[in-house]
């Protein structure tokens, strides 16, 4: 039997009060598509993120990320309205909007343990873990379950009129709430394909993303060299990638999304870098330039590694003689890692 309504209706309301644009209660279900999870993993779709493969046991039953699992408290952070970035000079690398304030990991996590606290103090005998992320869990599916959106093409969660500029938090308890309104049957997208047509990389068939192709991944989660064929299509990007984002019709600003707002700790302190910046960092520089953001996750080498790709794109446009000679130096240091020396020298040969 779940709990009375109420207790969904209060819940909610606390998840509005401690900022979260929107909140909702699904029950505790292994994936509704557990071959495609399969498939995915079984294609090396998921790359060098072993973690994904490791942990399928755990994907495939919630109840192993927390013992007993009912229910799951589903939250979104709201962090972008869906402007467009202002032209940037040619050798300038941008970063994903999710990652242009604070990390995300902490200031969701932070609230979510909050409010674990006040309902393990009054539901004594429950359990309860909040995840951010990094929990084996496919959190956009178990979000749409609990009504905060549905899935678009490109695999994210779409909410109507706020879009899919979202970052998501869950909280497993053994409670067994009521639920609210699941939105997992929705299609968003009907006949549109934008965001398959504008990935540079191919990357998204319907409903799925090959990570080995994606920028976002190439760029921050791979730590190889990568693929010369892809260079080009990774454009100015240093961290992650939009463009299926910003292509898509739900993100559009309209006075709605605008009025909609966001959470202040997204306020972007930065859309990028100046890639002779990047170039030229230590790691005391790098770590000072990323304090509290999720882009700590890229390691020096995977950063300048990314900034030579962008400036190689940036080459093949523009006569940028300081840019080209940093190459050339980066590509004859001999106390530079494997890694940056080597794409330098790649980037060089094309550029
Ligand atoms: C691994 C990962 C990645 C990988 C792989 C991406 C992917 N699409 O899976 C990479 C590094 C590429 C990546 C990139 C990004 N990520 Co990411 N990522 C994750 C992570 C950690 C796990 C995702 C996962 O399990 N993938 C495995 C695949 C197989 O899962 P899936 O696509 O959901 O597969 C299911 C669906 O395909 C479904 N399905 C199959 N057929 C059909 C058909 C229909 C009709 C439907 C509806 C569903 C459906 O069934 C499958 C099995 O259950 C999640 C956090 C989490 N724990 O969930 C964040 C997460 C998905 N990422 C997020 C973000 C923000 C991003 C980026 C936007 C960052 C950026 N700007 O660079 C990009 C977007 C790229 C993209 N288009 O996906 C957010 C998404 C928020 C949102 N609005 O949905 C999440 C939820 C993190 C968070 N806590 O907020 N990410
Ligand atoms: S984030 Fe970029 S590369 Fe990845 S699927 Fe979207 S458009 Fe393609
Ligand atoms: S761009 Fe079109 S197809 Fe892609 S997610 Fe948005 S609505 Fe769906």
């Amino acid at each position: 039997m779940p709990m009375p309504d109420d207790v969904t209706t209060d819940l909610l309301a606390r998840c509005r009060e401690a900022g979260f644009a929107l909140a909702g209660v699904a029950p505790c279900l292994p994936p509704a598509r557990p071959e495609v999870l399969r498939a995915w993993l079984a294609a090396g779709h998921h790359g060098e993120m072993s973690y994904l493969d490791t942990n399928l046991d755990a994907l495939l039953d919630p109840n192993r990320v927390l013992d007993g699992a009912r229910s799951v408290i589903c939250v979104a952070d709201r962090y972008h309205t869906g402007l467009r970035d202002r032209p940037t000079p040619p050798g300038f690398g941008r970063i994903a909007r999710y990652a242009r304030g604070d990390d995300y990991h902490r200031v969701i996590k932070r609230r979510l343990i909050a409010l674990c606290d006040d309902l393990a103090a009054a539901h004594p005998d429950a359990s309860f873990r909040a995840c951010v992320d990094t929990a084996p869990l496919l959190e956009r599916e178990h979000a749409a379950r609990a009504g905060l959106g549905a899935i678009g093409k490109h695999t994210l969660l779409i909410e109507r009129g706020i879009g899919s500029y979202l970052l998501l938090g869950e909280i497993l308890t053994t409670l067994d709430l009521a639920p609210t309104t699941s939105s997992a049957d929705a299609n968003p997208c009907g006949r549109c394909t934008r965001c398959l047509d504008a990935c540079p990389t191919d990357a998204i068939t319907p409903f799925a993303v090959d990570a080995t192709k994606c920028i976002s991944y190439l760029t921050i989660e791979h730590r190889g060299p990568i693929d010369a064929a892809l260079h080009e299509a990774i454009g100015d990007w240093i961290f992650g990638c939009d463009i299926c984002q910003e292509v898509c019709p739900h993100n559009q600003p309209t006075r709605r999304t605008r009025r909609a707002g966001t959470h202040a700790a997204y306020a972007p302190r930065r859309s990028g870098f100046d890639l002779l910046e990047v170039l030229g960092w230590d790691e005391d520089a790098r770590r000072a330039a990323f304090t509290t953001s999720a882009l700590k996750r890229a390691k020096l080498d995977m950063m300048k590694r990314n900034a030579l790709i962008a400036a190689g794109n940036a080459l093949r446009r523009a006569d940028l003689p300081a840019l080209r000679a940093r190459l050339e130096a980066i590509a004859a240091d001999e106390s530079e890692s494997d890694l940056v020396r080597e794409t330098a020298r790649t980037v060089l040969r094309m550029a």
